[in-house]
């Protein structure tokens, strides 16, 4: 009777999409439900987020006043968009988009020869690729917490690592990884393993997921293909080198001391099938000594493979049987591993079973340990290895002790407590080591928890990829949102907070307290070589067909009222934005030229094109920007 009630409530607060759900997911939802009806009744707004949910347990609350601003930063890779997307947290509110990979209507990225210089582009001048699978985004350590200089975010499919400068929120660099295909894990390293005063990201790490023939010669005979760890150098982005190994890579995690960097392997097979490479009972989680690895490299110990100069260091197994040289070890884990984390007290690595129900604790001493001659075996680096549920995927953790892992198939979180599993793993069955289930809306992927891979893991927030959505938000056709929910673990019990419909498919991201980036309001006039400092400057510029035409903004003008050019000039156009105030963004488009791009405050952007069609064209300003947005135009007269 009363849940009776409680549902005509919510269907008389227009959350009518009950009646879209199944049984699986009313279960899930009751608390947010009978919390809204509560709030309601209070004359409060009903949130849809169900946010009150929350004040009853942890009291954090995902619905912000208008005007109020979040806590959180959340940085979400874009899937196939090739972009980052930045949201606030917890509102869930999607900031702004950073276009990397793929081309971008809205900042003309893949049009401005500046973003194209970045992307990279083919001898005729097109892009060399527009298409892109971003996966996982990391950012720039010191001390061990996030020090707001860099991201990073990996493309699969083109082998690519974009950095993302923090101060502007672009993306500044891209660099395509020789000798690999499928890139896939990515992590920064958190110090240096040799020199202590490099307490800061200096190295990311990539995971080679697919192997190919080295050199990628078209070989069919698959025994011969390899997989590659490469290491990009942090500021130049170049690739400072690679390691061949035996299985694959998938994701990849770094210990704070700097001193290792792992990552899980599924398919220590070396299968091309997939029937092969779930053939053994265990693959394993591979560790990096990467102090060794750049000694080896230093002392000329590599091979380098077709045209690429990067050298590769041999991490196989055969090579690296004395653990007091080797530069790699292979701990054993259970079938099939997805997703390896270190844990915020910097101690262990967890590697979740995916075809396993499992979790595998390794504890890094005892890696170092082995590395040191002290350890009989690699293996013996593990320090638990439980049961967790139907299809471990991620894990985050909360600072307390306590890690969460996703289960794709259960669609559940597990709340699980890493002392209490090392306890039951070492024989004391009374240690339970789950603390809370909590369901999910459906098949969760990645999850990750406020600050929760830094040493300031505050256990806050939790936020879970989840890959379907089906009856969680309105039906738009065959294809769903994915559902991306958030999850307040500042209690004992997990409460679910909020449902936010995204684009297929972030997987992965991070989530961090605001204080730790400062963005900057607008450019620098000086940061731009080719910058029209002066509205005086304008012009059209002629060496032969080559022309130049420089350009300014300001609202409610550009600095030329027109410009004349000849059929078949090859232009380069340049155009300084002159506004000074933050946000004060203008547009330019050329009609039937494909050209559209914006200049923000201070910044300088260019474009280059033939002149191949006769007439009038007006180019207009395509961000409003004053009063006079629509008069803000300029005419380009083709002769
Ligand atoms: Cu699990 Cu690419 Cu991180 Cu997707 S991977 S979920
Ligand atoms: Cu300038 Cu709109
Ligand atoms: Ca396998």
């Amino acid at each position: 009777m009363k849940d009776e009630k409680k549902l005509t409530s919510e269907e008389s607060s227009g959350l009518g999409r009950r009646r879209f759900m199944n049984s699986a997911a009313l279960a899930g939802l009751t608390l947010g439900v009978a919390a809204c009806a509560e709030k309601k009744s209070d004359g409060a707004p009903a949130a849809a987020g169900s946010a009150p949910a929350a004040a009853g347990h942890g009291g954090n609350a995902s619905h912000l006043k208008p005007g109020e601003l979040d806590s959180y930063y959340g940085l979400w890779s874009g899937g196939h968009t090739g972009d980052v997307r930045v949201l606030g947290l917890p509102s869930g509110r999607e900031i702004l988009r950073i276009p990397c990979f793929n081309p971008d209507a809205l900042v003309g990225w893949g049009i401005t020869n500046e973003s194209k210089k970045v992307m990279g582009t083919k001898a005729d001048g097109s892009l060399r690729y527009t298409v892109a699978d971003t996966h996982h985004v990391h950012a720039s350590y010191k001390d061990g917490n996030y020090d707001g200089r860099y991201a990073w975010v990996n493309d699969k499919i083109n082998s690519r690592i974009a950095r993302i400068r923090l101060d502007y929120f672009v993306c500044d660099k891209i660099t395509e990884l020789p000798n690999v295909q499928g890139f896939h894990g990515i992590f920064p390293d958190k110090a240096d393993p040799v020199d202590p005063k490099i307490n800061y990201t200096t190295r990311v790490f990539c995971g080679g997921e697919f192997a190919i023939p080295l050199p990628n010669t078209g070989t069919e005979d698959s025994s011969k293909y390899r997989s590659l760890f490469s290491c990009v150098d942090a500021e130049t982005m170049e690739v400072r080198w690679q390691v061949l190994i035996d299985g694959n890579c998938d994701l990849v995690a770094t210990s704070y001391d700097g001193k290792l960097a792992a990552t899980n392997q599924y398919n220590t097979e070396m299968g091309a099938k997939y029937e092969d490479m779930m053939s053994s009972e265990r693959d394993a989680c591979l560790f990096f000594n990467v102090a060794r690895i750049e000694a080896a490299v230093k002392a000329g110990k590599f091979k380098t493979y077709g045209d690429s100069k990067v050298p590769v260091v041999d991490g196989t197994r055969d090579s690296n049987k004395d653990p007091k040289t080797a530069l790699t070890a292979y701990v054993s884990v259970p079938k099939n591993p997805h997703g390896v984390n270190a844990s915020p007290d910097a101690k262990y690595f967890i590697c979740a079973g995916k075809l396993s129900p499992t979790a595998t604790v390794i504890e890094l001493a005892k890696v170092l340990d082995y590395f040191d001659g002290k350890l009989e075996a690699a293996d013996k680096a593990i320090v638990a290895e439980v049961e967790l549920g139907l299809g471990p995927l991620h894990t985050a953790f909360d600072g307390r002790g306590n890690a969460f892992t996703t289960l794709f198939l259960d669609s559940q979180v597990v709340k699980w407590n890493v002392d209490a599993a090392i306890k039951f793993h070492a024989g004391d069955k009374s240690a339970k080591y789950v603390v809370d289930r909590l369901d999910v809306q459906y098949q969760p992927g990645h999850l990750n928890a406020s600050q929760s891979e830094t040493r300031a893991a505050d256990g806050k927030y939790l936020a879970v990829g989840c890959k379907f959505s089906k009856d969680r938000f309105l039906p738009v056709g065959p294809l769903h949102p994915e559902n991306e929910q958030l999850i307040d673990i500042s209690g004992d019990k997990m409460v679910l907070m909020a449902d936010h419909p995204v684009r297929g498919e972030p997987h992965d991201f991070i989530i961090f307290k605001r204080e730790l980036v400062k963005p900057k309001q607008v450019y620098n006039l000086e940061d731009f070589p080719l910058a029209v400092k002066d509205a005086k400057e304008s012009g059209v510029e002629r060496n032969g067909k080559k022309v130049t035409v420089r350009l300014t903004s300001q609202a409610p003008a550009f600095s030329m009222r027109e410009f004349k050019l000849k059929k078949g000039d090859e232009v380069t156009l340049i155009l300084t934005n002159l506004d000074k105030v933050e946000d004060l963004t203008h547009g330019f488009a050329i009609p039937k030229y494909n050209v559209n791009f914006i200049v923000n405050p201070l910044e300088t952007a260019s474009v280059s094109f033939v002149a191949d069609k006769p007439g009038v064209f007006w180019c207009y300003c395509t961000h409003f920007c004053h009063a006079l947005h629509l008069e803000m135009r300029t005419r380009m007269i083709v002769e």
